[in-house]
């Protein structure tokens, strides 16, 4: 101790001392004995008395305690590893705080009304303030409003009237009789909706298309050889397919959509204009078109086919070679409107239900039934 103190002052004393245990020699050359609590000061020739270190006030007169107080400055380590610690200690908390399981039930990750979190329905993984908001007649982002923001709705049509049909709710709202623009009424047989948005529905001997805006239907080609017809679907490239009895009848509206595209729904735009569509038997069974076909977003045509007097089946169609495949029966008869919506397929029926349609497996469910309602046709959503 008595070394560390001789070397902390040799640092910072500017007085010339010496600063050796060695004695030091005097004028004389005899070597001089200072005490213990003394140092020899060879430019006076005498002992001087080392103020002790545990006299703060004095060793820090001369900033020695500088020195001898590194220990202070080394508590910055200290200092540090209690920054170290905190951190230590917050990770303790992440991990070591007891979870309770019931705040979160559903594993979301938002906790529970009681546990002072808003997942508004901790029994159900798909529903909290973090989801985005979808068609499904549930209020997924926990704002108090169900499918807020979206149109989950499809066109569907009886023999006079036009209605948007939400299949989730089970409600309609009545879009427009159908009408043409002079008020004479339009037979449709199906429609069906363009992936560029409009609206298309088929008669006997014409092809029509809606004009929103104005709620009428514009005559935009004659047609022949689709007498039969009671389906339409329109494909993810515009070209539209007909199912009548056992035939599937393919029409290609681009002509008719560059122009409504183009120059509008005026009538005088259409003047003309006949389409002669191309029919093919419907092979791979004994299939005969019930009501509807419909094309989904992977592009697979579907019919309902009423080969089965007890029930409709549901078939797949190779647009191209026009072989049918039977998916199975849908449990339902009179299926004339066929939708495809939000990754779904729904049916509707003469006798006004609203069913929805295994894919795979052509199992229908019965969703809602509309009094008074004898659906004809449908038209799938813009999304598909
Ligand atoms: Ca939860
Ligand atoms: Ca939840
Ligand atoms: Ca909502
Ligand atoms: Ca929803």
């Amino acid at each position: 101790m008595k070394n560390a103190i001789v070397i902390a002052l040799c640092l910072v004393l500017t007085l010339a001392l010496s600063c050796s245990d060695d004695a030091p020699a005097g004028p004389d050359g005899n070597k001089i004995e200072c005490e213990d609590d003394q140092l020899y000061n060879p430019r006076t020739e005498e002992c001087v008395t080392i103020v002790g270190p545990t006299n703060d006030v004095g060793v820090d007169a001369v900033g020695a305690d500088d020195t001898s107080t590194r220990p202070d400055i080394e508590i910055e380590p200290d200092a540090e590893a209690d920054t170290v610690l905190e951190a230590d200690t917050e990770l303790e908390v992440d991990i070591e705080v007891p979870f309770d399981p019931e705040c979160d039930k559903d594993l979301d990750g938002i906790l529970s009304y009681e546990c002072g979190g808003n997942d508004c329905d901790d029994n159900d993984f798909l529903r909290s303030p973090e989801r985005a908001e979808v068609c499904n007649g549930v209020d997924d982002n926990c704002n108090g409003v169900i499918d807020d923001g979206l149109d989950c709705t499809f066109y569907a049509h009886t023999a006079t009237t036009l209605y948007k049909v939400n299949p989730f709710l089970g409600t309609t709202n009545k879009q427009a009789d159908l009408l043409d623009a002079a008020g004479t009424a339009v037979s449709l047989l199906d429609i069906d909706t363009h992936p560029r948005g409009s609206l298309y529905g088929i008669s006997r001997t014409a092809l029509f298309v809606f004009n929103d805006p104005e709620k009428y239907w514009v005559r935009v080609a004659a047609l022949s050889g689709v007498g039969d017809a009671n389906g339409m679907a329109i494909d993810n490239s515009g070209m539209a397919f007909i199912t009548a009895a056992g035939m599937l009848i393919t029409l290609d509206l681009s002509q008719v959509e560059e122009i409504v595209q183009t120059q509008g729904l005026a009538a005088s735009n259409f003047t003309g204009i006949t389409l002669s569509p191309v029919s093919s038997a419907i092979t791979g069974g004994e299939y005969y078109s019930s009501g509807d076909c419909v094309v989904n977003k992977s592009n697979t045509l579907f019919m309902t086919s009423k080969h089965d007097p007890t029930q409709d089946h549901l078939i797949t169609i190779d647009r191209v070679t026009g072989e049918g495949t039977e998916l199975g029966a849908i449990g339902f008869k009179q299926v004339f409107g066929l939708t495809a919506g939000w990754g779904q397929l729904f049916g509707t029926t003469l006798s006004g239900q609203l069913i929805g349609i295994d894919r795979t497996t052509a199992q229908g469910k019965l969703l809602h039934s509309f009094e008074n309602r004898r659906w004809f046709g449908t038209a799938s959503t813009p999304s598909r």
